[in-house]
């Protein structure tokens, strides 16, 4: 693949998962920038990181995962596809990738497209087939970059924030299926109690920027109106 596609990868203590999705990500060739934010882990993250052929970002503190993907974004330049990875993916392929990457180039209006984990644990499965909004490993076209607000105050609700506004903006959209992967889950990371706290905090903060998504985007939009791009996100002249 000729163009320039660049990985995003958020991580929040993830010390002990980071490595294999790093290691694939750099072995995979795909890709010819790859970017991780250390969030404000308190654990070795960063270290682990650094054993591995890619930029480290550190957030002094914890600032969430959309103020993470920002500074990712921000970090790179002018790429045609930037790809999202979360941190703690099991299984990972450079066959995923690649069918994640290769309709965002093959197909000129695609704005964003986002695997959904399959024939893998329920649990899992269950979580990405009804609360796909959240999933987190998606390709966004250089279309879609371009118009893209500012995410760094959504923490949890950034996957909301990216499919409200290509949905507002008719902007298509494909869903590509990935079986053979999973990731750890919170309870799996934190512990049953703790996890499941986290949970609810991450569906709240999920449930937050929908609603003032409106609010928080609509200056946003205006300005795109104003320099001619219309709802189609066609530049109008
Ligand atoms: N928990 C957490 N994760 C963050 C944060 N900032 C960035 N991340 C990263 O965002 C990615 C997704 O976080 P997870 O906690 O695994 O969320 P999830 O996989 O959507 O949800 P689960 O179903 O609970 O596993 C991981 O790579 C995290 O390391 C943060 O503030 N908190
Ligand atoms: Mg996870």
């Amino acid at each position: 693949m000729s163009n320039r596609i660049s990985l995003v990868v958020p991580a929040f203590n993830e010390a002990p998962r980071v490595g294999p999705v790093l290691r694939c990500a750099t072995e995979s060739g795909l890709f010819s920038k790859i970017v991780v934010i250390d969030d404000g882990s308190t654990d070795k993250t960063a270290a682990t990181v650094g054993e591995y052929p890619v930029q480290l970002i550190r957030h002094g503190r914890n600032l969430g995962k959309g103020a993470a993907l920002q500074t990712g974004v921000h970090a790179l330049r002018d790429p045609d596809v930037v790809v999202f990875l979360d941190a703690d993916l099991t299984g990972l392929t450079p066959g995923h990738l690649e069918s994640l990457i290769e309709p965002a180039i093959a197909e000129p209006e695609m704005g964003m497209v986002t695997a959904q984990f399959v024939e893998g644990r329920w649990i899992v499965d269950t979580q990405q087939r009804w609360f796909a909004i959240l999933n987190g490993q998606r390709a966004l076209t250089r279309r879609f970059l371009k118009i893209l607000p500012d995410m760094s105050w959504s923490r949890f609700g950034v996957e909301v924030l990216m499919t409200r506004l290509a949905r507002d903006l008719e902007i298509p959209v494909r869903s590509v299926l990935w079986s053979g992967i999973s990731h750890y889950t919170k309870e799996e990371k934190y512990g049953l109690l703790r996890g499941f706290g986290a949970r609810l905090n991450m569906y709240w903060e999920a449930l937050l920027a929908y609603k003032v998504y409106a609010p928080r985007v609509a200056g946003h939009l205006k300005a795109l109106e104003d320099a001619g791009i219309t709802e189609e996100g066609e530049l109008s002249s």
